[in-house]
């Protein structure tokens, strides 16, 4: 195994200092500091953490629920409509997930002309304080804050507004903003605001959401147990600030995701932020859906039961895998929630803890081994192991799959992915395999004989973070026969383009999921022809964008657009093999 090497890593000269970076914001938060919101006033309580210690105290579950329409009108309504609905049927919500939009990611000066989702968009500080005016719900700024280029206005604008839970430290890890090439801007940045935070005199939770960082994309659920130390050893050790952890998505089977969460108290007393619903399992039959909520969520509150860890529960609405929930709908998954919890009193004496004990023990040995094999990895590669920005962008520049390559805890074996065994196996990646088998389980052999025949090369890529869509389609092309070039994850169109073009594929395959498929398709196909090379182009994913003139400010369909523009529309990867069947016989005639 190639070892690291610092040059590799690092080939800048000069990088910012922390210990300046640090000094910087602790400088800025004499000027910035926690302002009043309903929230804290009601409880009368200095910060959200101190409001968690209670409610773990009182064995109380608290519940959370992701809030963000793109227009700031409809936030605040929900704001308040999610609060009082719940209170009128004598149930709390405690704190709101504000969902900003991707863009606000970029600087406030640079903004107006980036690339948008489907989030809520704050044109100023005061904006984001109109918002935790509505109720006493806690804000939680979870992403587009802490860990992108807008880290520092973004958290100066969080803390005025009363929020004491801000993140996403996660998202900083796997998260690129399209046309944003500054890593080393970013990564100061995101120091000077964790610092910012750590300078507060009160307590605030830096959130990091294991699943928007490593954890979605390790073959091995102990490395998100290491991937929690380094992160604590980044905010609380050298930064002297509190990390927070969420995990949830990702986490599809019963025993495992209670053994994640009994693993986590292991190895750290700070309260959780939230257990996010497992929206990987939803899928478009709403009355299905209620089962997919309740086996996750009573999973959670048995959890939480058993062990408080002051994460908020996240009942993910029916709807989710379809649209981006209306405000009828969170209050309908909470009003579930919350009678879930009152049916499940006492079901914890149902369960026997011996296995999943015995997974925790593993994920603790493991996430230990992981966290030590990396710091002593960099350290030997000449990474300053005591510098939160230089661990922080080390890292980042490696990534999740060549991490777990060379510093996974599982043994090392060949035809495993990323050359190891497991010691406990994530679930998403198994069940991705599982789909391609499916999807391929369609064809004949002849079909696919034709195919591995044609000597195809495809050009694949992905718009933004959601990389499972991508890896779907390779694995099912690689068992194909036909050649990848990887154009990447979070990839602009004209790098698409490019690599095309550069190895003269066959095709182009684009998985898009944050809302922007229309625009992102326009601009590849003007690149395209620009080059003078008008490939073919596949693309599948969530197909909708917020139309500029909306009124609703709700995504919709751009598929016909899409077809109108020549792509082929896949809302399954079995389109894209018919298709390719038919290429494939035109060019062996
Ligand atoms: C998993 C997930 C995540 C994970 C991604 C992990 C990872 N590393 O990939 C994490 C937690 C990181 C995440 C983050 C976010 N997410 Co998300 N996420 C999802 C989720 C639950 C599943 C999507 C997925 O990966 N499916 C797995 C694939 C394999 O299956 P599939 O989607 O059914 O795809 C089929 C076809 O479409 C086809 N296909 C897909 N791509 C392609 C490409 C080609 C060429 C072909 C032929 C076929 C094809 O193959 C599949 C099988 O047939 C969806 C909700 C849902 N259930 O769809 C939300 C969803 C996509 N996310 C959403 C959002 C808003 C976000 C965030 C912005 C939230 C936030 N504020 O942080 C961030 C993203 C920020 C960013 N910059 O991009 C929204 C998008 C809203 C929209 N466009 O309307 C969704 C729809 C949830 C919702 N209802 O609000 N997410």
């Amino acid at each position: 195994m190639p070892s690291l090497n610092r040059t590799d890593i690092f080939p800048e000269m000069e990088l910012p200092d922390s210990q300046r970076l640090m000094d910087d914001a602790r400088r800025l938060a004499q000027e910035v500091s926690v302002g009043s919101c309903s929230f804290l006033a009601h409880y009368d309580v200095a910060s959200e953490s101190e409001y968690k210690r209670q409610c773990m105290a009182q064995n109380r579950i608290m519940l959370h629920a992701q809030v963000g329409y793109r227009s700031l009108d409809k936030s605040r309504r929900a704001y308040f409509e999610i609060y009082a609905n719940l209170e009128r049927a004598g149930y709390r919500v405690d704190r709101y997930g504000i969902c900003l939009d991707w863009s606000m990611g970029y600087p406030a000066a640079s903004r107006k002309d980036m690339p948008r989702g489907t989030g809520l968009i704050l044109d100023s500080a005061k904006d984001f304080a109109r918002l935790t005016q509505e109720a006493p719900v806690a804000p939680h700024f979870g992403d587009f804050v802490i860990g992108t280029p807008a880290s520092v206005e973004n958290t100066c604008a969080a803390l005025m507004a009363g929020s004491t839970s801000i993140g996403n430290l996660g998202q900083y890890f796997t998260f690129r903003m399209p046309y944003w090439k500054d890593d080393i801007g970013v990564t100061a940045e995101t120091v000077k605001a964790i610092a910012l935070c750590a300078a507060q005199p009160v307590e605030i939770l830096i959130h990091s959401n294991l699943d928007d960082g490593f954890a979605s994309l390790f073959t091995d659920m102990a490395c998100s147990i290491g991937a929690i130390l380094l992160e604590r050893t980044i905010v609380d050790e050298l930064i002297g600030g509190r990390v927070s952890h969420c995990y949830g998505h990702t986490f599809s089977e019963a025993h495992t995701r209670l053994a994640f969460q009994r693993a986590m108290a292991k190895v750290t007393a700070t309260p959780g932020s939230m257990v996010y619903g497992n929206t990987t399992i939803y899928g478009e039959g709403q009355v299905e859906n209620y089962a997919n909520l309740a086996s996750y969520l009573l999973v959670d509150v048995l959890a939480q039961r058993l062990m408080p860890t002051g994460h908020g529960l996240n009942p993910v609405p029916v709807s989710e895998a379809m649209r981006i929930p209306e405000i009828d709908e969170i209050v309908e998954a909470h009003l579930f929630a919350n009678r879930l919890i009152q049916r499940a009193t006492s079901y914890e004496s149902l369960l026997d803890l011996e296995k999943v004990d015995e997974i925790a023990e593993k994920l603790v040995e493991g996430g230990r081994k992981f966290y030590k094999n990396v710091l002593e990895g960099l350290a030997a590669a000449g990474i300053d192991t005591n510098s939160a920005f230089e661990l922080l962008l080390a890292i980042r520049r490696i990534g999740a799959r060549r991490l777990e390559e060379l510093f996974g805890p599982g043994e090392q074996v060949q035809n495993q992915a990323r050359g190891r065994a497991p010691l406990i196996q994530a679930t998403t990646m198994a069940s991705l395999a599982a789909q391609a088998d499916q999807i391929l389980n369609h064809f004949q052999a002849a079909e696919i004989d034709v195919l591995q025949k044609a000597g195809f090369r495809a050009c694949v890529a992905c718009t933004d973070v959601h990389e499972y869509g991508k890896m779907l389609v390779e694995i099912v092309l690689r068992r194909l026969g036909i050649g990848i070039v990887d154009a990447g994850v979070s990839v602009d169109p004209d790098v698409v383009a490019n690599q095309a073009y550069v190895h003269r594929v066959d095709f182009i395959a684009i998985s898009t999921y944050s809302g922007v498929a229309l625009d992102y398709l326009q601009v590849l196909c003007d690149e395209l022809t620009e080059r003078g090379y008008p490939a073919p182009v596949f693309i599948g994913g969530k197909l909708n964008q917020v139309p500029d003139e909306s009124l609703s400010s709700m995504p919709v369909d751009v598929s016909t657009k899409l077809q109108e523009l020549g792509a082929y529309v896949c809302h399954r990867v079995e389109t894209m093999i018919e298709v390719l069947i038919l290429m494939a016989d035109r060019k062996v005639d």
